[in-house]
């Protein structure tokens, strides 16, 4: 801390200089003041680790955030399809349009259109289908969601994973619809089981 006070007159190579100094400590004056907060809040944003972090990252990625263009589907888990598609043919006017098996995930699905939106009814065809086990832990109701990504699920697991995303699927895989598809767990995404997905190329 420096005090200092008054005007201050002195000479220096044939010149004379007035000199105001202030009467409390240096740090105080408002043009002091901003000048060290500017300084060292410079300094301390580019020491920042988590900035660092992110610009290191936005540099190997080369972009900020996936894009997703709108929610693919909701994936709704059921124990049995014909039982539930009643209700929602007749009571809510869907139409069934699709169902195909989707022998990777051991499930059976069955698609029905709400504007953009699909809904994917998910049936498993046996006891080892993640839905199953999800069923036999009391599950009910939407059982993912299924995100569109518009700049490709392989860069977007890339990204995610960067984020510190537990991944399910390392890696693309084919899914139901001529998708490519990847979840994320539930434990890192707010408890949602999320898929991505995009048109296989
Ligand atoms: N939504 C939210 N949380 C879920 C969940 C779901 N659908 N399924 C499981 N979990 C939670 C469980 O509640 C459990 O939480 P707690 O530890 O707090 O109890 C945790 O995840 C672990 O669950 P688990 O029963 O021990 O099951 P696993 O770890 O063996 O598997 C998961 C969980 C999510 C990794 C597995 O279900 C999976 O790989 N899912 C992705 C594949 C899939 O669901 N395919 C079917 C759809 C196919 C398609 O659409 O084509």
């Amino acid at each position: 801390m420096v005090f200092l006070s008054g005007f201050c007159l002195f000479r220096w190579e044939g010149a004379f200089f007035l000199v105001f100094v202030f009467p409390f400590p240096i740090k105080s004056c408002i043009f002091v003041k901003f000048l060290w907060h500017a300084v060292s809040g410079v300094s301390y944003s580019f020491c920042d680790e988590k900035l660092h972090n992110n610009i290191h990252y936005l540099i190997k990625s080369r972009k900020l955030i996936m894009k997703i263009s709108r929610i693919d589907h909701l994936g709704i888990g059921v124990e049995s399809i014909d039982a539930v598609l009643p209700y929602f043919e007749n009571v809510l006017g869907l139409k069934c349009y699709a169902v195909e098996e989707v022998a990777d995930q051991k499930v059976k699905t069955a698609f029905l259109k709400v504007g953009e939106v699909k809904l994917e009814l998910l049936e498993p065809t046996s006891p080892e289908s993640a839905v199953a086990k999800w069923l036999e832990k009391g599950g009910k109701g939407v059982h993912h969601v299924a995100f569109a990504v518009e700049d490709g699920v392989a860069e977007a697991l890339v990204e995610a994973e960067g984020k510190e995303i537990r991944l399910i699927d390392k890696t693309p895989r084919p899914g139901a619809e001529q998708m490519s598809i990847a979840f994320l767990h539930p434990k890192s995404t707010a408890g949602i089981l999320t898929e991505l997905c995009e048109p296989q190329k």
